[in-house]
């Protein structure tokens, strides 16, 4: 439903340097890259799966958490690190929650930014799963 990569992070006296490469530590060719900034903890943002996608996510402050649902399953990942990047790469139902007040999410994907590619109706998107299995 989902995986984890781990990045490796330079730190000395100044700071903390993450790099992202593709088709290195990001196991695609990036096309667009953007970011959730100044959100709003009382509401979650997602409720939506994505026919054909790929992303990286990468909380690079603060922390939030992720519920993901593949149809079948449902579970949750916390993001609260830049050492770590969240790969959603299949039909999965997404959606996000508790933002600290400091959160900064830096998503990368693999396609530019096309609304038919989203899924934002939840039955729908359990009768694609079942159609798909
Ligand atoms: C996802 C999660 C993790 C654009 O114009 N360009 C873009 O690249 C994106 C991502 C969005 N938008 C517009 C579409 C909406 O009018 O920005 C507005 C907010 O988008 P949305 O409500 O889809 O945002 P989230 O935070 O619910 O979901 C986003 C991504 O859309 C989605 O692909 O997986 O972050």
């Amino acid at each position: 439903m989902y995986k984890i990569i781990d990045f490796q992070i330079s730190s000395d006296g100044r700071g903390d340097l993450l790099s992202l490469e593709q088709t290195k530590n990001v196991p695609f060719e990036i096309k667009r890259v953007y970011c959730l900034t100044r959100v709003n903890p009382q509401f979650p943002r997602g409720f939506h799966a994505h026919l054909n996608l790929q992303q990286l996510i990468v909380c690079l402050a603060g922390s939030c958490r992720f519920v993901l649902d593949d149809g079948s399953d449902r579970t949750e990942v916390w993001l609260d690190t830049a050492n770590k990047g969240l790969l959603l790469k299949d039909l999965v139902w997404r959606e996000m929650h508790n933002f600290s007040d400091d959160c900064v999410l830096m998503v990368l994907a693999n396609e530019f930014y096309d609304e038919a590619d989203y899924i934002r109706d939840y039955q729908s998107f359990l009768k694609i799963c079942r159609d798909q299995s």
